[in-house]
């Protein structure tokens, strides 16, 4: 596939961004004020070993700037990366809205996303079983709208007050900052065992949704129920997907811990080399809309964000693209100082009362302020809006804008009145008109009570290879949980979903299920617990095929990484044709070798290896093609390389990956555990299979057989 660079390039908001934007090629060095500068190697000296001198501004403005190079991470979402893209609209949404991105079919707005993952600091691994962000900033004409999404539907909690507690007791713990990136320990599941409402977000994050196989292989979802507002006034209730084309697939979790140590930055870097090859991420977005009369017609509440909508009650209509294909040019400059905030909206989109997001409004700027240290924030060039900025608030750290004239104030007669206040037909926002009686409570609704039914609905979704990865999850989770009176707990909440859900984990995990107590929920002492208790209800929807990722997309190999191993003596025919079937059909091909020497093919032709089989290992790649050839596999089995060989195979086998064995290859089919395997087995594949290359397409295209992995893993 070729890199369209002239595609990324139409984009009004890189326009922007280029006029901030330089390079040094060809340039000479200078200081920060412009000056050339003759020697950066010495700094100046009294003699030539004598000390420094303070004078030094060159070694002064240099070692400053070092000093103060480093900002505050962002408090959660704090390891991500970022790109550049464009959404565009296929069907006009202005029957429900008056936001102008939405409105005109084929109108494209640029956009850039940070994906992230929540609990790591900036320099953790991306494999973490942890929810990830999914924020989308559209740089539309009316300003930016900011929809700061998750790769699952729902959350941990009902209401914003509880986030610092939710996310103090996944952080590492504050004596002894252990453990980095998980939340396999006591302070998490201390305080999950006494949140009921996280239990169906619970569901989600031991799912494999919290392992992607890559960003570019996951949903976004806005998680809170947001208000379209058309023309008319006319309100509607709408939930937001983004649906990757990829369709969504995950790794295994003994993949994700290993991934973590041979390649840390594995989501980074698969999303940075597809888009550098032009395999491009892209996402149908999709809205669920709801007509304001209809808002209590089903069994749960709108405003309740643990709580999804099922696509079966309402389908996602799907009305554009998202398409990402410009990597940054500077990590910091654009994919750090994004500033992203679910109060970035505009006319056309309103939010609902959901008590998480109306605390996420404030939280959003706030944390900018000490992350980005300045009210200023907005004019970092990533941050700017394309539509230009007129007000009157002026000065403050780093003020970049020269606004004219002595008018800072409104009204004012010396300006002219200007700015205007736009009115509502010319653009102007306005607060959807709402009507609110109440008295002034700290309470939650009745309606938000239900706590177990949508996650039974979740658990009753999943696929026999998904429920068995997430009782695992569980399993690994509470395993590191040190307080038996946690893990009691947990598994007292886990009985309230399925029974035998908690009498398999119970029993993993030390807990004995008899002696449980009920579940002690985190419930006010002066509040009647009656009207607390979750009741034991079912879902209207049983089960959701939307939920389970045994029916998402699987029609595609693109961008999908297959190693070929070999070594000398490989033929040359049958690996030049495969390559050239795979690499048509979008995927990468890399070459696997004892080690990084050119390997000499059967007809004297040469293949550089981008890896030894010692550099990199299988869980790094989707498939496995054993490349033809007596000599090469014997090679392979050669005393230094066949531990490396067979490891290889063996790994790839017990991850449920394709392997394709090549003609003549036998050898190393027979010494691997594969050689015992007594199912049938659809993604192993040899060259005597009819239409084997074929075969093998298929079954990368199909991820992986995870029904089989209860076989692959008991080769004998
Ligand atoms: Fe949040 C960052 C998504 C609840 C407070 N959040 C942040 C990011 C994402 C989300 C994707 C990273 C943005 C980026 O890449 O820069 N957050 C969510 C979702 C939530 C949610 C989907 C629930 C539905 N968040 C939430 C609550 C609060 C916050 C309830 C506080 C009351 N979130 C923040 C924050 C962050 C943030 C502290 C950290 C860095 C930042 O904002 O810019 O303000």
């Amino acid at each position: 596939m070729e890199n369209d660079n002239s595609r990324a390039n139409d984009n009004t908001k890189l326009e922007q961004l280029q006029d901030h934007t330089t390079d040094t090629t060809d340039n000479l060095l200078t200081t920060n004020q412009g000056l050339k500068i003759h020697n950066n190697q010495d700094s100046l000296k009294a003699g030539e070993r004598g000390p420094s001198l303070l004078e030094d501004f060159i070694l002064r403005e240099k070692i400053t700037h070092f000093d103060h190079e480093r900002i505050p991470e962002r408090i959660v979402h704090a390891r991500g990366s970022g790109a550049h893209g464009t959404f565009k609209l296929t069907k006009s949404l202005s029957k429900y809205t008056k936001a102008k991105f939405l409105s005109e079919e084929g109108k494209e707005t640029p956009v850039f996303v940070r994906f992230s993952t929540v609990a790591g600091s900036r320099g953790s691994t991306d494999l973490a079983r942890d929810v990830r962000g999914f924020a989308v900033k559209f740089y539309t004409e009316e300003g930016n709208y900011d929809l700061v999404a998750n790769n699952m539907p729902v959350f941990f909690i009902q209401d914003a007050i509880k986030f610092p507690d939710l996310i103090h007791a996944v952080k590492p713990e504050p004596d002894n900052e252990i453990p980095q990136a998980a939340s396999a320990h006591d302070t998490f599941w201390d305080f999950i065992s006494l949140m009921p409402e996280s239990m169906h977000m619970i569901m989600w994050l031991m799912s494999d949704r919290a392992i992607p196989r890559s960003y570019r292989m996951m949903e976004g979802f806005g998680v809170h129920t947001f208000k379209f507002i058309n023309d008319e006034g006319k309100v509607h209730f709408v939930k937001f997907h983004f649906k990757p084309k990829l369709g969504v697939h995950s790794v295994a979790w003994d993949e994700a811990t290993k991934i973590s140590g041979k390649d840390p930055d594995f989501h980074r870097r698969d999303l940075w080399e597809a888009i550098e090859n032009g395999a491009f991420a892209e996402w149908d977005f999709g809205v669920q809309v709801i007509p304001e009369e209809d808002e209590h017609k089903y069994d749960f509440d709108l405003l309740d964000p643990t709580k999804l909508v099922p696509e079966e009650e309402v389908p996602v209509e799907l009305v554009g693209t998202l398409t990402l294909n410009r990597n940054p040019d500077n990590f910091f400059a654009e994919t750090e100082q994004i500033a992203f905030h679910p109060g970035h909206l505009v006319p056309g989109i309103d939010f609902s009362n959901d008590p998480l997001l109306q605390g996420r409004l404030f939280s959003y700027t706030d944390t900018q302020l000490s992350r980005l240290g300045s009210p200023n924030f907005h004019e970092i060039p990533i941050n700017r809006s394309i539509n230009t900025v007129h007000n009157n608030q002026r000065d403050g750290h780093m003020r970049q804008q020269i606004v004219k004239g002595k008018v800072s104030y409104e009204p004012n007669s010396m300006g002219g009145g200007c700015p205007f206040q736009a009115m509502v037909k010319d653009g102007g926002f306005a607060s959807q008109e709402e009507r609110v009686d109440g008295k002034k409570v700290r309470a939650r609704s009745q309606s938000f009570v239900d706590h177990y039914s949508q996650a039974k609905l979740f658990y009753n979704s999943q696929s026999g290879p998904e429920k068995k990865h997430l009782q695992n999850a569980l399993i690994f989770e509470l395993s590191k949980v040190t307080i038996p009176a946690i893990r009691e707990r947990v598994v007292g909440q886990l009985a309230f979903i399925n029974k035998d859900l908690a009498a398999l984990v119970a029993k993993k995990i030390g807990v004995d299920v008899t002696k449980l107590k009920q579940p002690n929920g985190s419930i006010p002492a002066d509040a009647d617990p009656k009207t607390l208790q979750s009741p034991e209800k079912e879902p209207l929807t049983k089960s959701s095929d939307a939920l389970s990722m045994k029916n998402t997309v699987k029609d595609s190999i693109e961008s999908r990484v297959i190693g070929f191993i070999m070594e000398d003596g490989v033929n040359a025919a049958d690996v030049n044709s495969l390559k050239a079937k795979l690499e048509k059909q979008g995927a990468v091909v890399q070459i696997i070798a004892g080690s990084l020497s050119t390997v000499t093919a059967d007809d004297r032709s040469n293949f550089i290896p981008k890896h030894s089989l010692t550099s990199i290992s299988s869980v790094c790649f989707d498939a496995l093609y054993l490349c033809s050839g007596k000599r090469s596999s014997d090679n392979l089995l050669n005393e230094d390389n066949k531990p490396g060989t067979i490891h290889f195979v063996n790994e790839a086998y017990k991850h449920c990956k394709a392997i394709y064995f090549g003609k003549e290859t036998d050898g190393v089919l027979k010494a691997s555990n594969i050689a015992n395997k007594k199912h049938e087995d659809p993604a192993i594949i040899s060259s005597e299979n009819k239409k084997s290359d074929e075969a093998f397409i298929t079954a990368i295209a199909n991820h992986r057989v995870w029904e089989l992995e209860t076989e692959r893993n008991n080769p004998a």
